[in-house]
């Protein structure tokens, strides 16, 4: 597939648009961009972006826009398109409308990705979903808001411009989205660098207890359900705290656990160095990119921690 539009065939009247699980900047931003494209393009399509609640910096993607956040169970769908999920069962909001549709959409980046839609556009080297996307859109059909949605996706993905997944043509299609008037100091700002007091407080309080092991310059550092309480936030405003962990010179990798409200855990992982912390998040059954990867796990954080010390290289000091 070449062309978003090519999928928009005959007959096709209602179409889905999901994420995964959790959806960060990226997800969000290609989910909406998709919708702002279809939408401003196909104006007879009937569309539906169904998305989990978003982390507050980035819920201004779908400010005044109809999106849904059930699985979409029981409803018939004549196209259903997954952005940014690396696997079906990582699909958060809609994955029953996506199990229900035969005739399904696969657009990704996640080298772990298992391109499981009927037709798929699998990019493991794109910085981001959104970067994926934007090359299946025709430059002179891309409307204000389906810019500010790419944008705000590669922007995520690649910490500003900063992670090596960025290439030549990442900057080419940022310059081309800032050509179009959007308020790139401000998406940045709101969504990508701006924190409530709060999470700066339980950053500080999360890499004070962290841990680093200095042969395998592993960092860890978790945070509990009570700490979650006695701070008054939930999950979804702890986003950050892996990227302040990673910032520290002393670690190579870092882990940050967090827990849910059902007792589960999701582990982030960042590396610095040529350890691939995507294969690590696959043996626990999630996935992710080298250097930035993700899995959820039940078991109790600091012996989780202590296994995936265990596959890091270690060194004299
Ligand atoms: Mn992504």
């Amino acid at each position: 597939m070449n062309n978003l539009l090519s999928c928009i065939t005959d007959g096709i009247r209602r179409v889905a648009i999901v994420g995964h699980v959790r959806p960060d900047g990226d997800c969000a931003g290609s989910v909406m961009a998709a919708y702002h494209y279809l939408r401003d393009n196909v104006p007879s399509l009937e569309i539906v972006p169904f998305l989990q609640e978003l982390p507050y910096g980035i819920r201004f993607l779908v400010k005044d826009c109809p999106v849904r956040c059930d699985d979409g169970a029981g409803e018939k769908f004549d196209l259903v398109i997954s952005l940014d999920a690396a696997a079906e069962n990582r699909i958060g909001a809609g994955i029953e409308a996506f199990r229900a549709c035969e005739n399904t959409v696969c657009i990704d980046h996640h080298q772990t990705c298992t391109a499981f839609g009927k037709v798929n556009r699998v990019e493991p080297r794109a910085s981001s979903a959104c970067e994926v996307l934007y090359r299946l859109m025709q430059r002179d059909r891309i409307g204000f808001d389906t810019a500010v949605c790419l944008y705000t996706g590669i922007i995520h993905d690649t910490g500003a411009l900063r992670f090596d997944n960025v290439s030549p043509e990442t900057v080419m299609i940022v310059s081309d989205l800032i050509a179009r008037g959007i308020p790139f100091t401000k998406i940045i700002e709101k969504s990508f660098t701006e924190k409530s007091l709060t999470e700066m407080k339980i950053t500080g309080e999360i890499i004070k207890n962290s841990r680093l092991f200095r042969e395998e310059h592993f960092l860890y550092g978790c945070c509990d359900l009570e700490m979650q309480k006695r701070y008054g936030i939930d999950p979804t405003e702890l986003g950050s705290v892996v990227a302040s962990m990673n910032e520290a010179r002393e670690a190579r990798v870092v882990l940050f656990m967090y827990q849910f409200e059902d007792g589960s855990w999701k582990g982030s992982l960042r590396s610095k160095c040529d350890v691939d912390v995507a294969k690590i998040a696959l043996r626990y059954g999630g996935g992710g990119h080298v250097k930035a990867a993700g899995f959820s796990f039940d078991q109790d954080p600091e012996r989780a921690a202590e296994e995936i010390r265990k596959l890091l290289p270690s060194e004299e000091i």
